[in-house]
């Protein structure tokens, strides 16, 4: 990416004769006034803005992003998190008082992992920070332990795990249900209480025995996949292992019972006597305390004009954005931020999402590519390359499997003019917030001279560990190996009484549309899951050619027997739809997926006009995000079901093809961008 010549170093503006490189003071002026215009005429709420990933990736803007949030001062905001982790924070916010307190497994130690929906061996581990997850898994059975997945695919985890289970999509609430509901009839939930803390922390504990009391493992079977035998043995070598944790991702957390699912993990942790217990669930300690340095979190405060989805800490869900640029009224978006986001390949119904972002009176994208969503700002702002930053992980040390210590300096000095994300948001909000208290100013001015660094600085000597200071971090460049995971609790609660909360009410309410979804269930329906790889990060890292060539990975997965029933063969395209779009993509028959199941990687489609990122515009693909749908979600969390979406297939005849080629004109092929070319490097 450093390298890359697409890579903007510039910033630079939309005008009629394509792109113009501008100077950083003109270009920040610039987007200031846009700004200013759009909230004067329309209201201050009329501005969105949507921060993608790689902000929590990024130390700087970790950091300041608060500058930028309240110089906006709009409550329009989205996030990447509600097509990802959102039911994580909820969970931890219920149970343990903040939104950031989340466990993780115990990877190091553990004698037995059930991973449902995660696939750790292309993502490396999500909400579970280590290196070398391979290893890391080969350990636990080369130390007699276990690991099992269940995922609708045989993927890469569990061709080395020691047992799989493909379960049909979004159907996981079910087998977590009967596996809680096991757990008490074959009394493992009492020798738990007998010497678990975690337990003892629980007060309404015992209520759980009967959360899950009509699912019973032979009610689920069909539906899930998953024989009652098989559950009830899941259960007895979960319950019986010396240690074991269950940990979901992806796969159950983007779906339609993500919340609920999420929720029975916990729960089948504490009540097995698995949470806060070494080879459990464990609370990391990381040097930087993100938990004590940001708000508990807060859900439903507010909802969503046009959808009415409930908000989480500030932020709508994802999937109410499109309407509320769309959908005239008070309030209308009419302006937009994008900040290190591609929602138009990354979020359900990007092609809605693309038709809203065309339609902006102004729009600032805040990013390294002229790429699918950035191509409707006026103005992009690219920041210096990953390389030319200092490190320190700020977020992804508070999911550590152990506690480990870090600042990395950056490779290589920026260019003078260069700035760095932080200072793009520093100098945004000086031009925004005229009227600000003494106290914001000297942070401001503190942090403009000194660097993000100073503020990780005060956070490192504010945090758990005496003496950690920046100073000694840098006096040792490989790390600082601050143990392994500890038991925390009762000190990791922030709750006052310090006790786990269990809001049962609150999830049992949600069994509702578990018994709905039982009832009309329809087997028949063919599902669409994700999937990811380890040479791709979501959208963004296709212009390596390094990265994409090979094999194209953009298929459509699926079972011989699917592909019968639909007259497909290997390698011929597909026309998948769904209720919002459809795509054609090349068929990849594999028995690696469940019967009923296809699979679509995320962030291709990068075939759309304007895009400048040659090598990924040649490794084009489709984006799945045309077909998932911006109307399928998780009702309890407002979190959007990227997993599980009903698609219709149907194979396309060769003389289909032929037919319709004769029709076209040959610069109609022509992927690559055919606007006029700018005037310069960018
Ligand atoms: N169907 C489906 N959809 C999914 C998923 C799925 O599994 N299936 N996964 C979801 C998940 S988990 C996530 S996290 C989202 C991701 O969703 P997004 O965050 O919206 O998408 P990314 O593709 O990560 O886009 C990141 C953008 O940031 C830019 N960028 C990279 N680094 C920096 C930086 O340091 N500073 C700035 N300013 N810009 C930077 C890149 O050029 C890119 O344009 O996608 C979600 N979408
Ligand atoms: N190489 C690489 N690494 C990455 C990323 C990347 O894009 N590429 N993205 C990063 C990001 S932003 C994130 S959030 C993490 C995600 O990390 P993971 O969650 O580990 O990643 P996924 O590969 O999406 O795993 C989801 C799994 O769930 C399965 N699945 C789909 N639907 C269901 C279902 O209904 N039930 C069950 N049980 N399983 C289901 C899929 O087949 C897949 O194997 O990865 C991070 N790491
Ligand atoms: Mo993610």
């Amino acid at each position: 990416m450093h390298e890359d010549p697409d890579r903007l170093r510039y910033p630079v503006e939309r005008t009629a004769n394509g792109w113009k490189e501008i100077s950083w003071p003109d270009a920040l002026d610039k987007v200031a006034k846009g700004i200013q215009t759009v909230q004067k005429q329309y209201g201050q709420n009329a501005l969105g803005i949507y921060l993608g990933n790689p902000n929590v990736h990024n130390m700087g803007g970790m950091l300041t992003i608060k500058h930028l949030l309240s110089s906006l001062k709009t409550r329009s905001r989205f996030s990447a998190t509600s097509v990802d982790q959102l039911p994580h924070h909820i969970v931890s916010m219920h149970l343990f008082g903040h939104m950031l307190r989340i466990p993780v497994p115990d990877v190091n130690r553990t004698q037995y992992m059930l991973i449902i929906g995660g696939n750790p061996l292309a993502s490396n581990g999500s909400i579970m920070t280590a290196p070398n997850m391979r290893q890391k898994l080969k350990d636990i059975k080369a130390r007699n332990g276990k690991v099992v997945v269940i995922d609708p695919r045989r993927t890469e985890t569990a061709d080395i795990a020691s047992e799989h289970h493909f379960i049909r999509p979004a159907t996981d609430v079910l087998l977590l249900l009967a596996m809680l509901n096991e757990i008490y009839l074959q009394g493992y939930a009492k020798k738990a209480q007998i010497n678990n803390r975690a337990v003892a922390l629980a007060p309404e504990i015992e209520r759980l025995a009967d959360f899950a009391k009509d699912y019973s493992a032979e009610s689920v079977a069909d539906i899930t996949g998953i024989t009652a035998i098989e559950i009830k043995r899941l259960v007895k070598e979960f319950c019986e292992a010396q240690s074991s944790v269950c940990y979901g991702r992806m796969g159950v957390s983007v779906q339609e019972f993500g919340l609920l699912s999420q929720y029975l993990i916990m729960v089948i942790d504490i009540v097995t006597g698995r949470l806060d217990e070494i080879g459990g669930l464990m609370f990391p300690n990381p040097a930087l305390d993100v938990v004590n340095n940001s708000g508990p979190g807060y859900l439903g405060k507010r909802h969503s004009r046009v959808s009415k989805l409930p908000d989480f800490n500030g932020d709508y869900p994802v999937v109410a954005m499109s309407d509320e640029m769309l959908v005239a009224g008070e309030g209308q978006l009419k302006g937009f931020i994008s900040v290190a986001g591609n929602p138009v390949l990354s979020t359900p119904n990007g092609e809605k999402l693309d038709k809203a972002f065309a339609q902006l009176d102004f729009m600032v994208a805040i990013d390294y590519f002229v790429n699918e969503t950035s191509r409707h700002a006026n103005i992009v702002l690219p920041p210096v390359s990953p390389l030319e930053r200092d490190h320190y992980d700020v977020t992804f040390n508070n999911f550590a499997v152990h506690n480990v210590a870090k600042y990395s300096k950056a490779l290589f000095n920026k260019n003078k003019n260069d700035k760095h994300d932080w200072q793009i948001y520093l100098e945004l909000a000086k031009r925004l917030d005229k009227k600000v208290s003494v106290a914001t100013k000297v942070e401001r001015l503190l942090t403009k001279t000194l660097g993000p660094k100073f503020l990780l600085d005060q956070g490192l000597r504010r945090g758990p560990y005496a003496g950690m200071t920046l100073k000694k971090l840098k006096k040792n460049p490989h790390g600082l190996d601050l143990g392994p995971l500890k038991t925390m609790l009762p000190e990791a609660l922030k709750y006052k009484d310090k006790q786990i909360h269990l809001n049962i009410d609150f999830y049992q309410a949600d069994l509702v549309r578990v018994q709905a979804m039982m009832q009309d269930y329809d087997d028949s329906q063919i599902l669409l899951i994700g999937r990811r790889h380890v040479r791709s990060n979501n959208s963004w890292l296709h212009n390596s050619y390094r990265l994409v060539k090979g094999k194209p990975r953009c298929t459509l997965m699926l079972h011989p027997e699917t592909a019968a029933q639909y007259g497909i063969e290997d390698g011929q395209d597909v026309k998948v739809t769904s209720r919002v779009g459809s795509v054609v993509i090349a068929a990849e028959v594999t028995d690696e997926l469940m019967p009923g199941v296809v699979s679509i990687p995320h962030g291709f489609g990068h075939g759309r006009k304007g895009v400048k990122q040659k090598i990924a515009q040649a490794h084009a693909g489709v984006s799945v995000n045309d077909l998932t749908d911006d109307t399928l979600i998780d009702q309890l969390s407002g979190n959007a079901a990227v997993n599980g979406v009903p698609v219709q297939l149907e194979a396309i005849e060769l003389e289909d093809i032929n037919l319709e080629a004769a029709d076209l004109d040959i610069s109609d092929l022509d992927t690559t961008n055919s606007d006029a070319e700018p005037s310069s490097a960018a």
